[in-house]
């Protein structure tokens, strides 16, 4: 009778509770071995609580490859890369800085609206870039925009996209500065609704999977902050891709804050790791600040995640150097002490130098020369995308709906278009708004009945 029961269940919730249709006849008795129907738990005489998912009780381990001077850890697995693709790690995590010192002063100049930096974690997030295919799919939180750099997207683009200029490609100026988004570099269009770009990347990954032409191949790789973390998107996204299951890679990015709250305030237990395995899922941390064990460990995670068709989760462990935005004074709510401490004893780009050195892959030379180059290209693309329109005025309504334009929008547009007409070329704050526009709001004008 118990067995058609559960039979029956079975066939109704047959992803939930598949475990149950292999389940054997339960015997729950005090007899060693006996188990329980849904569960291959043994049955213990013993009154244990726990509240650690390692055995001894300690912390979950951080991997780590590099130590602090650039050194290869005794019995550490060194990955095998050649000096040109080491250099190119090395130029991309620099690179990072070079945009955001400018970008983050454009900013205050009060050139752009709203900025962020990756100050701190120019390892987490090349290092993370460099262990995924370039085609596997991205979903970001706001801070990953080395992944795209990484894949090609180019100065000239992130310039074009913080000005919101008529070459801004990901979004044509409607979206905020670092909101961004390349469908050629399978990268999702940030949105910074925190943590809801997890459960999509569970969706993602099992659209994967059922894509014959992507299935073991690709994977998703869903970026987030310790802090997102808290949200329950967070929860239902991995118990998602745990059950479906789908090949996402989740990359907590843990930089010890949300803005103004200390990560310590975030969780009580140990880190995002210790979730991982309450889902289920493989998970592995790893220090954020070394790029070589970042890059070997979301290699080794996307490769799981491809092959077994299942989900992975990576912890890297970083401190957020800059402020969290623009919008935000950091010296409000830390020591300026702390911060200058933590840029001079884990800081990754140093930490990767020095291991370039030891190889005998770069010097000084090199160094100023690098630094150079990146600041000359930064300058000259931010001058480019400063003198560069926007997109036309009615680029506003358009994008957003496949097929005809629904009614709402159409009525829209036809009150834009009779408003321009009639303040457009009299009244000075829309004349000087206007005329940053490509063709000044003259086509919709044009359209005023
Ligand atoms: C749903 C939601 N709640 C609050 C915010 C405001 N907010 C923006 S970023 C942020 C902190 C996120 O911290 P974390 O996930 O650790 O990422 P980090 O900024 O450290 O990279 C908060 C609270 C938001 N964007 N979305
Ligand atoms: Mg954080």
């Amino acid at each position: 009778m118990l067995r058609r029961l559960i039979a029956a269940s079975c066939s109704k919730f047959p992803l939930a509770y598949r475990g149950l249709a292999t389940a054997t006849t339960p015997q729950v008795s005090g007899l060693s071995g006996a188990r329980l129907p849904n569960s291959q738990s043994y049955i213990t005489p013993k009154l244990h609580f726990f509240n650690s998912v390692t055995p001894d009780g300690q912390q979950i381990p951080t991997y780590r490859v590099l130590d602090g001077v650039g050194k290869v850890l005794e019995g550490a697995k060194e990955p095998e890369i050649d000096e040109v693709y080491a250099r190119r790690l090395y130029e991309h995590m620099q690179l990072l800085p070079a945009l955001d010192t400018v970008l983050y002063n454009v900013q205050r100049q009060g050139k752009i609206s709203f900025y962020m930096t990756a100050f701190g974690e120019e390892a987490t997030i090349i290092g993370a870039a460099a262990g995924l295919k370039d085609d596997d799919e991205v979903l970001g939180q706001y801070r990953e925009m080395g992944v795209l750099l990484w894949r090609g997207f180019t100065i000239d683009n992130v310039m074009n996209q913080c000005f919101g200029n008529e070459e801004d490609f990901c979004g044509k100026g409607r979206q905020m500065p670092v909101h961004l988004g390349s469908v050629d570099h399978h990268f999702h269009t940030i949105s910074s609704t925190l943590g809801t770009q997890i459960p999509h990347a569970a969706g993602v990954g099992f659209a994967l999977r059922r894509d014959p032409a992507r299935r073991g191949k690709n994977v998703a790789a869903c970026f987030f902050g310790e802090g997102a973390a808290s949200e329950g998107d967070f929860h239902a996204g991995l118990l998602l891709a745990s059950t479906i299951p789908c090949p996402t890679v989740f990359i907590a990015r843990n930089n010890g804050f949300a803005i103004s709250t200390p990560s310590t305030e975030q969780y009580y237990g140990d880190g995002i790791a210790s979730r991982g395995p309450g889902y289920g899922i493989d998970t592995v941390r790893v220090d954020g600040n070394d790029v070589l064990a970042v890059m070997s460990a979301v290699g080794e995670a996307r490769r799981r995640a491809a092959e077994q068709g299942r989900a992975v989760l990576v912890e890297c462990m970083s401190y957020r150097v800059g402020h969290h935005s623009t919008s935000d004074d950091s010296f409000a709510y830390r020591d300026r002490a702390e911060v200058e401490d933590w840029k001079k004893v884990d800081n990754p780009i140093v930490r990767f130098r020095l291991y370039l050195e030891l190889k005998g892959w770069w010097d000084s030379t090199a160094e100023q020369e690098l630094k150079t180059r990146l600041r000359a290209d930064v300058m000259k693309a931010f001058k480019r995308a400063e003198s560069l329109p926007r997109a036309e005025v009615s680029e506003i309504f358009t994008d957003v709906y496949g097929g005809e334009m629904p009614w709402n929008l159409k009525e829209q547009r036809a009150e834009l278009a009779y408003l321009l007409k009639k303040y457009g070329n009299t009244w000075e704050p829309w004349k000087t708004e206007l005329s940053r526009f490509r063709n000044k709001g003259e086509e919709l004008m044009k359209e005023a009945k």
